[in-house]
């Protein structure tokens, strides 16, 4: 019989044909919903973060196992009441104003997703004004924003006194990255944090929001 590490594994390997069979298996054997995803599609997704964090895995790799991960959960979630559907924190993820790069962005909102976040992915050209909106409207407990050129960058800080304007800079958490990004940009504009991959911003997300 089809067990949890077997759909990890599968998860691993980014087969999306095996991750699907296996979650229907281990559903319709009545394995608990929480456990196929956590002790499932969770684990086998962070074993993938951790290896591509040491470089042993790449892009594209990490995106097949995250959309392989992704039908596992498609199968399970209709299955579980909204409020059993565990998530660390609702994040808004999206590329800053200007800027059309979205493949650093989508690797970013599928691996939290993984990770066990809610994720909205807001898309590209998003301006301070939609992030503060989508804030607002979707109670957000984080905002993770990307910017790949050094011309768009200066849109975070924009973005980040727009929350401050609104009030709401301490309703939310506010983590940057993307090529031209540092450390020190993220000190110098206020930012709660900075992640130079996909899957440092899953742990730093969980540090901030536990
Ligand atoms: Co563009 N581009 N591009 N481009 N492009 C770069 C970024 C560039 C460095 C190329 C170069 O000149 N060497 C350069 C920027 C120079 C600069 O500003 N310093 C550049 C330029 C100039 C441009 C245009 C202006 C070119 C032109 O038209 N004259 C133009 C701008 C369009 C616009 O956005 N308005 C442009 C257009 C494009 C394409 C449309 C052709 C295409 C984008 C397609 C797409 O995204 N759908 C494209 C591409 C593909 C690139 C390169 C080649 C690759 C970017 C990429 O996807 N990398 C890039 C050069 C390069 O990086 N080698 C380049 C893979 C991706 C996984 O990495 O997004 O860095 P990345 O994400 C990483 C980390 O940065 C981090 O995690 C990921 C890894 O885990 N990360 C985060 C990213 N976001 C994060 C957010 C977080 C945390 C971590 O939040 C907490």
């Amino acid at each position: 019989m089809a067990g949890y590490e077997d759909l990890s594994k599968a998860v691993l390997k980014g087969d999306d044909d095996q991750v699907k069979s296996l979650t229907k298996s281990l559903i319709d054997s009545g394995n608990d919903l929480l456990e196929i995803i956590n002790q499932g599609l969770i684990a086998g997704m962070d074993i993938v973060g951790a290896r591509f964090k040491k470089g042993e895995m790449f892009v594209p790799e990490v995106l097949m196992a995250a959309r392989a991960m992704s039908e596992g959960i498609n199968l399970v979630k209709p299955l579980m009441a909204e409020t059993d559907i565990p998530t660390i924190g609702k994040v808004l993820v999206g590329t800053v104003k200007g800027d059309l790069h979205d493949i650093g962005k989508n690797l970013l909102a599928m691996m939290m997703e993984g990770a066990g976040f809610t994720v909205v992915n807001l898309g590209v050209d998003i301006s301070p004004e939609q992030f503060v909106e989508a804030a607002k409207e979707q109670k957000a407990d984080m905002i993770a924003m990307s910017a790949l050129l050094t011309t768009t960058m200066v849109s975070m800080r924009d973005t980040i006194e727009l929350f401050k304007e609104e009030g709401i800079r301490d309703k939310v958490r506010i983590i940057i990255g993307g090529a031209p990004i540092s450390q020190e940009y993220a000190d110098e504009i206020g930012a709660d944090g900075f992640a130079p991959d996909a899957a440092t911003a899953c742990d730093l997300a969980k540090g901030l929001l536990a």
